[in-house]
């Protein structure tokens, strides 16, 4: 368990948080998530890249925590985030598979979100940028034309603005506190992921409408000339432009911030900066050398930069709290044809980790994580095992609030490892692939993955996936790329991590 260091804690109110007390007087500094999508751990140059310069987040990193060993339950986006969001492993809930741009809410308004935490405390709490868990009651019911209910204020969310999936699913518009923005209503909207609209051009028939080729599936809807998953129609005011979304999504931030710099607020960023379609803005485009995929790196990183100078510019930056990770590690080409592997060149976004999104190996889960506090943590690295399903525990524990029973079960209060305090971590961490093979390592790197008959490797995305039909066994400390499985000459460790995942499976531990 992690415990509260008075000295790091520049609280006022010390006795009240310590008392649990917390409803009346906030305590404790702002919170900014930043959590990129499909970043991979090699991405930045703080981590180690030489091909791609990261200058703000590098930044971030010399001024506050570079973790080494932090992981996502998941290595895709909807089960990441629902693990980050509620502290439940996302395996143990029916549905957290990779949602539809027209799924259900996937967290029901009953369920304790880490937006609940931050609300008990007395903070303001938003939602701004890439959602992908889900609005609605049921799939295909939303009222995309009206106000889209449930949605994020019936978790916590006192205000957002949102994408509802990806950007390469429809619709292909932003949603601020349950309304379409920029809809005109003599234009209404319609989505499925059932059946095309009649009239509507189908990008696997209308190759020459289009200004990016998808390599994979994206052959339905076309919306600003890319190819898109699902149907829709309408709402043409409405639709994102595609080089605008890293602004737009900033710029909410940062209204944000500045809106509620006199109260205490909690900030959930989701940057649709990485994932594809890969349409940065013209600042970016071409300015990384290594295509698309490269320039988004840049504009990402951009992102990171203003609001970090809105941060200053404000005099919050002493007093918040930035985490910045990814939901999930890098993939190359995953369904566009933008050169991304022919412009990759020596990059390598997994870092010295196999694997990648998707994966069941290190580079699917193992994420870019660094965590600044004003300078009260300056220039650490750490190599501490630590995983997201973490965050809302560790942050409870900052601010005082005391996480009600039954809550996000699987969370911990690991705010020692957070503040940089505990090096070694935690005792084990459990992670799941894109097919839900679970894997379980521990604190000194050994990582035992879960037989399992799906694929070994995603044809499209060349993602190796980290499936053997047998248990597999490495020691990551030792050799972070798992080549050689260690399952026979250590078969005693291999039980060992079987049953802790087996007890956790049951339970947790
Ligand atoms: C896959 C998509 C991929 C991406 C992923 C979700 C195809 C061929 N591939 O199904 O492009 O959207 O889902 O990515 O459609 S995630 O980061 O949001 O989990
Ligand atoms: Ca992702």
């Amino acid at each position: 368990m992690g415990k509260i260091r008075l000295a790091v804690l520049p609280f006022t109110g010390m006795a009240a948080v310590l008392s649990g007390c917390s409803d009346s007087q906030p305590q404790g500094p702002n919170v900014i998530i930043i959590y990129a999508d499909d970043i991979g751990y090699g991405d930045f140059s703080c981590n180690g890249a030489t091909a791609v310069s990261t200058p703000n987040v590098d930044s971030l990193a010399e001024n506050g925590i570079r973790f080494t060993n932090s992981h996502t339950t998941s290595s895709v986006s909807t089960p990441s985030r629902y693990g980050l969001l509620t502290g439940q492993y996302p395996w143990r809930k029916e549905g957290t598979g990779i949602a539809a741009g027209d799924a259900g809410m996937i967290i029901r308004p009953d369920q304790y979100t880490l937006a609940d935490m931050f609300k008990s405390a007395g903070y303001v709490t938003g939602a701004v940028g890439k959602w992908h868990l889900g609005l609605g009651d049921k799939a295909g019911t939303q009222d995309w034309n009206g106000v889209v209910t449930p949605a994020l204020a019936d978790i916590g969310f006192d205000y957002s603005y949102i994408m509802a999936a990806t950007g390469d699913r429809v619709p292909c518009v932003f949603i601020e506190n349950g309304r379409v923005v920029n809809l005109d209503p003599s234009d209404p909207i319609q989505v499925s992921y059932r059946k095309p609209f009649e009239g509507e051009p189908l990008a696997k028939d209308h190759p020459e409408l289009l200004r990016i080729l998808p390599s994979q599936g994206h052959d339905q809807a076309i919306v600003n000339g890319i190819p898109r998953i699902g149907y829709m129609k309408g709402g043409k005011a409405a639709l994102w432009k595609d080089e605008n979304i890293a602004d737009s999504i900033t710029v909410k931030a940062i209204d944000f911030i500045s809106e509620h710099r006199d109260e205490p607020f909690f900030l959930y960023l989701g940057t649709n900066d990485i994932h594809v379609p890969r349409v940065p803005h013209e600042r970016f485009a071409g300015k990384s050398g290594m295509g698309p995929r490269g320039d988004a790196l840049l504009s990402f990183d951009e992102t990171v930069g203003r609001v970090m100078a809105a941060l200053e510019r404000l005099g919050l930056d002493d007093n918040t709290l930035v985490i910045l990770s990814s939901d999930n590690g890098p993939v190359v080409d995953d369904g566009y044809q933008d050169q991304a592997w022919e412009l990759l060149g020596d990059h390598r976004p997994w870092g010295d980790f196999r694997g990648g999104k998707y994966s069941a190996f290190e580079a699917g889960t193992r994420v870019p994580m660094i965590v600044r506090w004003g300078d009260r943590f300056r220039g650490k690295v750490s190599d501490a095992l630590f995983s997201h399903i973490d965050i809302l525990a560790s942050l409870a524990s900052l601010v005082g609030v005391e996480v009600p029973e039954g809550a996000a079960p699987d969370s911990r209060d690991e705010l020692d490892i957070l503040t940089g305090e505990d090096s070694r971590g935690r005792d084990y961490i459990i992670e799941q692939n894109v097919n839900s093979t679970l894997s379980v390592m521990d604190s000194e790197g050994w990582k035992y993955i879960s037989p399992s008959d799906a694929p070994a490797i995603e044809f499209y995305t060349k993602m190796e996936l980290g499936n053997s039909p047998q248990g597999q066994l490495y020691n990551v400390s030792s050799s972070r790329y798992e080549k050689a499985n260690l399952i026979l000459s250590n078969p005693e460790k291999a039980e060992e991590l079987k049953s802790v995942l087996e007890r956790e499976v049951k339970g947790s531990l």
